[in-house]
């Protein structure tokens, strides 16, 4: 059977749209390109090699997150989100025409459960979508299965409720073979709310043995993501609790394990870009979940709230390229939830933050810096760093996207389409719809 298209608005922003507005900014855009490029050259920066290098930067989206999220207390739903797997992709697709940035989507299961893969990769690939890493979801029970997820999953008391986690899993990979994906994500809730109810040790190693079963299932050239979170929903304690626990599980279960690191999962004012270079020094860095916090997990727009410790992420990671001659890969993903704004300008504007951080990073002068770190220069050392972070660097952001047939202003071309609205029109509108996370 193959793919159902259920509206027939169109897919995607019209390319004349796209025109019209690129014409609109183009001479400013210019101008501005060639103060940057002045500027650079100063540094002994030729802007389009930092080009070239930001053309190569890909981010996968969160499938859930094209729908409005929401929180314990209530999820507001947005006329014209998507219904059905099709429709995230296709909302994802916009995403990628305009910023020219996230060709993959990460999906989460059974969130997006359909019933012919083959047909739903056929469907992103016309859409130039392809699919990264598979999150599998044994944090909550679905209508129907056998064993309850209350007291955990693949680290619970009983070996049965174990395998049906293993399970799981393990359709996840044949669900990803079939569509191309090359990960599997795996964070699991499991925990305490009471000092007590679990033994440590006993737990984590329940957790071992299960995740060795999901190893030995993957196909050689994949990934196996370890995702920590300090709490929630375990309020006491959580199994994969820090990145601490995650990269012992990656070490232990072997090559093919690696530790993913969400931005929202560590306490207030955590050193997360040390953890970057912890995890990337010992080859355990295999991915993240962009999003940006001030309290908790909140899963907010990346870099909105606290854009220096992007920067800083990215400049670990620029220098564990280097470090890795320029073979590091993590899977850059991001994980939001879009509770008061619309998905797809929350995305473009996260995309935009995550190429302006990594261009910021690769115009750090990393021989001076090396050199005043040498000297113990601090003032320096830390003005490398500011200087960067402080420069305009968006001229070169639009320019990737003219060159990838984006959007010199992916927010006000997005508009001017009026897409939202005609999916409005368009896409049955279901507000008891659950987006996933409520
Ligand atoms: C857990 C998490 C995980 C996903 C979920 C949607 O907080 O970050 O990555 O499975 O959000
Ligand atoms: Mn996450």
């Amino acid at each position: 059977m193959g793919f159902v298209a259920i509206d027939r608005s169109p897919a995607g922003i019209p390319q004349d749209v796209i025109a019209r507005d690129n014409a609109r900014l183009m001479e400013a855009h210019l101008a501005d390109y060639a103060a940057l490029a002045a500027r650079l050259e100063r540094q002994n920066i030729d802007i389009e090699d930092i080009v070239d290098k930001l053309m190569t930067l890909e981010v996968g989206l969160p499938s859930w997150g094209m729908v409005s999220g929401g929180t314990r207390f209530a999820r507001f739903p947005l006329p014209g989100e998507p219904s059905d797997v099709f429709e995230k992709i296709e909302d994802c697709a916009v995403v990628h025409q305009l910023s020219g940035l996230t060709p993959r989507v990460s999906l989460h299961f059974p969130w997006d459960k359909t019933d012919d893969y083959a047909a739903l990769r056929q469907f992103g690939e016309s859409l130039g979508m392809g699919f990264d890493a598979i999150n599998s979801n044994t944090f909550q029970d679905q209508a129907g299965q056998k064993r309850s997820y209350k007291f955990g999953s693949l680290s619970h008391s009983q070996q049965a409720t174990r395998q049906q986690a293993i399970e799981h899993n393990l359709q996840c990979i044949e669900i990803g073979k079939q569509l191309g994906s090359k990960a599997l994500t795996v964070w699991i809730g499991d925990g305490s709310n009471f000092p007590g109810q679990v033994e440590f040790t006993d737990t984590l190693e329940r957790y071992l043995e299960s995740l060795k079963a999901v190893y030995g299932a993957l196909p050689s050239d994949w990934r196996l993501l370890i995702e920590h979170k300090m709490y929630e929903p375990a309020f006491y304690s959580t199994v994969i609790q820090d990145w601490g626990t995650s990269i012992l599980c990656a070490q232990t279960l072997g090559p093919k394990a690696q530790c993913l690191v969400d931005l929202g999962h560590h306490a207030p004012n955590v050193n997360i870009e040390m953890i970057v270079a912890r995890l990337a020094q010992f080859g355990k860095l295999g991915g993240f979940h962009f999003n940006d916090s001030k309290y908790g997990d909140d899963d907010l727009d990346s870099g909105s709230v606290n854009p220096f410790q992007l920067f800083l992420v990215f400049n670990e990671l620029v220098y564990a390229d280097i470090r890795a001659q320029g073979k590091f890969r993590p899977a850059y993903m991001m994980d939001q939830s879009h509770n008061v704004t619309d998905p797809i300008e929350s995305l473009l504007n996260s995309a935009r933050a995550i190429a302006g951080a990594y261009v910021k990073a690769l115009i750090v002068d990393r021989a001076a810096l090396k050199q005043y770190q040498a000297d113990n220069d601090v003032i320096m050392a830390h003005n490398c760093l500011r200087l960067a972070f402080e420069t305009d660097v968006r001229a070169a952001l639009a320019m990737a996207r003219i060159r990838k047939g984006g959007a010199i202003d992916p927010i006000a071309c997005y508009r001017a389409s009026s897409y939202r609205a005609l999916k409005a029109e368009a896409r049955k509108y279901d507000p008891h719809l659950g987006g996933g996370i409520v």
